[in-house]
């Protein structure tokens, strides 16, 4: 099949091309490229404009991002068959195998041979920021293929904010009981999110203790987008509490284009500092900077032009 026709199927939603075609912008070699760079031009070409949005989920591990996920992405659906979902979630990477746990796909209980939704999983490869190296990448193609791109982070701490440079929306989910939780907030991950969620609010009364805490903490949070406040609600992925206002909210988060070319520049530069260390850095920067580089030559070719630079 040729990429022509491979992108054509995914586009018309045949599940099989679509699964081949996330997996070739998964790819991080640079051979792919120029593929990934066909595909994305087909693909642009066949394409009506439409709008995708990005929603990241984040949180300490086991509070239920990707129950919550499920969740939503269950009620979204029902709500409007027309929107097409995708759900990419970061697994951490086992240190022995290299290779992802693949918890998520375990625990996510998407809906059954319903071809609005789509599932990848990706392992997180040592890279620190709580997305995979090949995160964006991916990015770039289910924006054509999806309406609606919710994407699970590995953990949270201080360094996993790469959520932040992605997503139109950034919920942080967190569970009753834990004062760390609160701690967080006040730590420097208010940097990050839009909305926070208090999951597992099923566990009262830890839970309207630990809300009413929660509440206090954000009150003066103010979202990264927009500067308006953060807004703080419960939830509960096993009740189905607080999941039909979730799902509205995100259902009428809009994309912004202004931040997709911004993480254009974010990604890049952190690419080449992956690749090339602080000597890379040091030559796009000589170049006028990963936002000067990007604008004369484009995404793919500002790539492809900056391995060669740098061999020389
Ligand atoms: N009581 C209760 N338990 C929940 C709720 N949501 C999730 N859980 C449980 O919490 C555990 C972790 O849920 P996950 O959805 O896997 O959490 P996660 O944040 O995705 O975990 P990682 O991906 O490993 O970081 C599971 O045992 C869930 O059954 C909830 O609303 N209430
Ligand atoms: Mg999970």
């Amino acid at each position: 099949m040729s990429l022509q026709q491979l992108v054509e199927r995914a586009l018309a939603g045949d599940p099989v091309s679509r699964a081949k075609l996330v997996s070739l912008f998964s790819d991080t070699r640079p051979e792919a490229t120029f593929d990934r760079m066909e595909a994305e031009e087909i693909a642009q070409k066949a394409q009506k404009p439409h709008e995708c949005a990005f929603v990241g989920c984040t949180g300490a591990p086991g509070v239920g991002k990707s129950s919550l996920l499920s969740a939503l992405v269950t009620r979204l659906r029902k709500q409007n068959q027309a929107r097409l979902i995708a759900v990419l979630a970061i697994d951490p990477s086992s240190p022995f195998s290299g290779g992802a746990l693949l918890g998520d796909r375990v625990r996510m209980a998407l809906p059954e041979d319903d071809s609005g939704v789509f599932f990848r999983s990706q392992a997180a490869d040592r890279e620190l920021g709580g997305l995979s190296p090949a995160t964006f990448q991916v990015c770039r193609m289910l924006r054509y293929l999806f309406d609606l791109v919710l994407v699970e982070t590995v953990g949270v701490g201080q360094s996993e904010t790469d959520i932040r440079h992605l997503a139109d929306c950034v919920v942080l989910v967190v569970q009753p009981m834990v004062g760390d939780d609160v701690q967080l907030l006040k730590a420097g991950i208010m940097e990050i999110p839009d909305v926070i969620v208090m999951n597992k609010s099923d566990l009262t009364p830890a839970a309207n203790q630990s809300f009413r805490a929660l509440q206090t903490a954000a009150v003066r949070l103010l979202r990264p987008t927009d500067r308006s406040k953060v807004t703080t609600h419960r939830a509960s992925a096993r009740t189905g509490e607080g999941i039909d206002d979730l799902a509205a909210l995100i259902a009428d988060t809009r994309s912004n284009t202004d931040r997709f070319s911004e993480a254009e520049t974010y990604f890049f530069e952190k690419a080449v500092r992956r690749e090339f260390g602080t000597y890379g850095l040091d030559v796009l920067e000589a170049q006028g900077g990963a936002e000067r580089v990007i604008e004369q030559r484009g995404f793919y070719e500002a790539q492809r032009w900056f391995a060669r630079q740098i061999v020389v």
